[in-house]
């Protein structure tokens, strides 16, 4: 078994129930949920559609991160996403973040997510399921936040998980 980090976006229908239906999906598929983020709003990328939740959380499995990666593109079907489009509004999208120290680099495949020290919207989240120096990167998620613009970007109170 290893750990792999997810990151959740959702932009459109009911968030928090896309959010929470892909952690018990992903589950089912081999993934289970062992640590889960705060739900944050954050800014949308680009500007011109809803603001998103986003959320990261640390999976144990068995899967390799191809399996992983495939396992996350069902979740996304089941919960209604379509081709919209690079960077459209979707109600959930799943990103792989980590898999372990692993890198991989295949057409359909690059870990670790090649965008996460750019992105307050999956760095807040990542730095409440990590401590230290993140996989690879080196660096913490703090760290990598502390060079980035939060403003906009709101932790809820909502939890995704009971005692989460
Ligand atoms: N792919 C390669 N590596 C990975 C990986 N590590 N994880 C490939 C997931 N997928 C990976 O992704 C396109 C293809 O990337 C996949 O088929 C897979 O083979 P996609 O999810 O179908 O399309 P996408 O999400 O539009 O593209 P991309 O590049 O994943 O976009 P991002 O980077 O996920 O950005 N703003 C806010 N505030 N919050 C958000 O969550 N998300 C996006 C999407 C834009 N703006 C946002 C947010
Ligand atoms: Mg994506």
């Amino acid at each position: 078994m290893s750990e792999a980090i997810l990151a959740l976006g959702s932009n459109l229908g009911d968030r928090i129930a896309n959010l929470r239906a892909a952690l018990d999906l992903l589950g089912e598929r081999g993934a289970a949920v062992t640590r889960v983020s705060s739900v944050w709003e954050t800014p949308p990328v680009p500007a011109d559609q809803p603001r998103y939740l986003n959320a990261a959380v640390a999976v144990e499995t068995g899967l390799s991160p191809e399996e992983v990666l495939a396992a996350a593109k069902e979740v996304e079907r089941l919960l209604g996403r379509r081709p919209t489009g690079h960077w459209r509004p979707r109600p959930i999208d799943i990103d792989v973040l980590f898999c372990g120290e692993q890198k991989v680099a295949t057409e359909t495949l690059t870990v670790p997510h090649p965008r996460i020290a750019e992105r307050a919207f999956v760095l807040l989240p990542l730095s409440e399921v990590t401590e230290g120096p993140l996989p690879v990167l080196g660096r913490s998620a703090a760290e990598l936040l502390a060079g980035l613009d939060t403003s906009g970007h709101e932790r809820l109170g909502v939890r995704l998980r009971p005692g989460s």
